[in-house]
C-alpha cells in the first residue's frame, strides 16, 4: 500500500449549505470535468494544438475556493497553464473558453492564447501563466490595487479579494517567497491556494521540498497556512470562506494548501507511466464529484433525478461549446499586431 500523507479530517456534520448551493456546486463540478473530458477528445482528434493539461481530480479546490467562497466576476482570479476550470468556475461561459482552445477569434483571450493564457477582464481572470509560479506576483499586485483603492483613495467599493491558483512545483519558486512575504507584510486582500497534487511532471513532492506540508511556510511569514481536503469541496469551502472573510476584514492572507490528485498524465501528451497504481487508485477512490453526490442525497439535498438532469444540462453546454468553437472563425491575419498593447476604447 502506499504511505500517503494523512489528509485532513473534516466534520460533515457541521456544514450549514442551502440546496440551491449544493446543487450549484455540483453543476460546477461537473462542467469541469465534462468540458475537460471534451477537452480530450477534441485533443486527440487534432482540434487543439500545443500542450493541454487538465484538471480531472482538482475540481473540489476551483469550486470550493470560487464558487463556494467568492464573489465570481467581482473577486479576482489567477491561475497557471492547468486553467480551464478556474476559468469556467469564474464565469467565463465555457463557449469562450473551448473556443479559445481551438485558437479561435471568440475565444476569451481573441484565439492569441491557447489553452494556457485563458484571460477574460470582464470575468476578472487575471489570466492562466505558463511559467510556473508567475501568476503569484501578478495576483498580489491585483490585491495591492484593490487595498490602495480602498485605502488611499477612499473607494470603498474596492473590497475585492484575489484568489491565487498555483501547484506544489511552484512552492518551490523564488517568487513563492518573496510575495507571500511582501503580502503578509502589506496585509493583502488575497488568498495563495497550492493545490498539492504531488507531483510537478515527473518530480514527485517529496523528493524536491525540505518541508513537503507547504501550509507550514506561511508561519515564518506571520501568515495563517492551513491545510485541507482538497477532494472534498465541503471542507475547501469552509476554509476558503474563513480566509475570504480574513482578506475582506483587512486581516490579511492565508496560505491555503489543498491535497488533491489529478486523474490525468502531465498534459496530454504525457503517457503517465511514472506514477503507481496503487497511487492511482487511492486517490479515484476520492473522486470529489462522487463525494458531493453522495452528500447531497444522504442530507436530502437533492434527489438522483435532479442530479441527473444537472449532468443532462451540463452535456448539453459542453456540446454547444464544441459547436460554437467549431463555427466560430480563425482571427483575420490583418489583426496579427493587436491586443500586444492596450487600445483606446
Ligand atoms: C519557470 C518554469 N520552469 C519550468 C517550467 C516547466 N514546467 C511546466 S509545468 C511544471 C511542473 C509544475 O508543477 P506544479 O507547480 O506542481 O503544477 P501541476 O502541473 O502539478 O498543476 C514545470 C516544471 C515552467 N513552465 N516554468
Ligand atoms: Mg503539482
Amino acid at each position: 500500500m502506499v504511505q500517503e500523507r494523512t489528509l485532513p479530517t473534516f466534520n460533515a456534520a457541521t456544514v450549514k449549505i442551502t440546496k440551491e448551493e449544493g446543487l450549484r456546486l455540483y453543476e460546477d463540478m461537473t462542467l469541469g470535468r465534462f468540458f475537460e473530458d471534451k477537452c480530450a477528445e477534441m485533443y486527440y482528434r487534432g482540434k487543439m494544438f500545443g500542450f493541454v493539461h487538465l484538471y480531472n481530480g482538482q475540481e473540489a479546490v476551483s469550486t470550493g475556493i470560487i464558487q463556494g467562497a467568492m464573489r465570481p466576476g467581482e473577486d479576482y482570479v489567477s491561475s497557471t497553464y492547468r486553467d480551464h476550470v478556474h476559468a469556467l468556475s469564474a464565469g467565463v461561459p465555457a463557449r469562450e473558453v473551448m473556443a479559445e482552445l481551438f485558437g479561435k477569434a471568440t475565444g476569451c483571450s481573441k484565439g492569441r492564447g491557447g489553452s494556457m493564457h485563458m484571460f477574460s477582464a470582464e470575468h476578472r481572470l487575471l489570466g492562466g501563466y505558463a511559467f510556473v509560479a508567475e501568476g503569484i506576483p501578478v495576483a498580489s499586485g491585483a490585491a495591492f490595487q484593490s487595498k490602495y483603492r480602498r485605502e488611499v483613495l477612499g473607494d470603498e467599493s474596492a473590497d475585492q479579494v484575489t484568489a491565487c491558483f498555483f501547484g506544489d512545483g511552484a512552492a518551490n519558486n523564488g517568487q513563492f517567497f518573496e510575495t507571500l512575504n511582501m503580502a503578509a507584510l502589506w496585509k493583502l486582500p488575497i488568498i495563495f491556494v497550492v493545490e498539492n497534487n504531488k507531483w510537478a511532471i515527473g518530480m514527485a513532492h517529496e523528493r524536491a521540498t525540505s518541508q513537503p506540508e507547504i501550509y507550514k511556510k506561511a508561519s515564518v511569514f506571520n501568515m495563517v497556512g492551513v491545510e485541507v481536503d482538497g477532494m472534498d469541496v465541503l471542507a475547501v469551502r469552509e476554509v476558503a470562506q474563513a480566509a475570504v472573510a480574513r482578506a475582506r476584514a483587512g486581516e490579511g492572507p492565508t496560505l491555503i494548501e489543498a491535497l488533491t490528485y489529478r486523474f490525468r498524465g502531465h498534459s496530454l501528451a504525457d503517457p503517465d507511466e511514472l506514477r503507481s497504481k496503487d497511487e492511482k487508485d487511492f486517490w479515484f477512490a476520492r473522486d470529489p464529484i462522487k463525494k458531493l453526490a453522495a452528500y447531497l442525497l444522504e442530507h436530502d439535498l437533492a434527489t438522483e433525478a435532479e442530479l441527473k438532469a444537472i449532468e443532462k444540462k451540463i452535456q448539453g453546454v459542453v456540446e454547444d461549446a464544441v459547436k460554437f468553437a467549431e463555427s466560430s472563425p480563425e482571427p483575420d491575419s490583418s489583426e496579427l499586431y493587436r491586443f500586444i498593447f492596450a487600445e483606446d476604447e
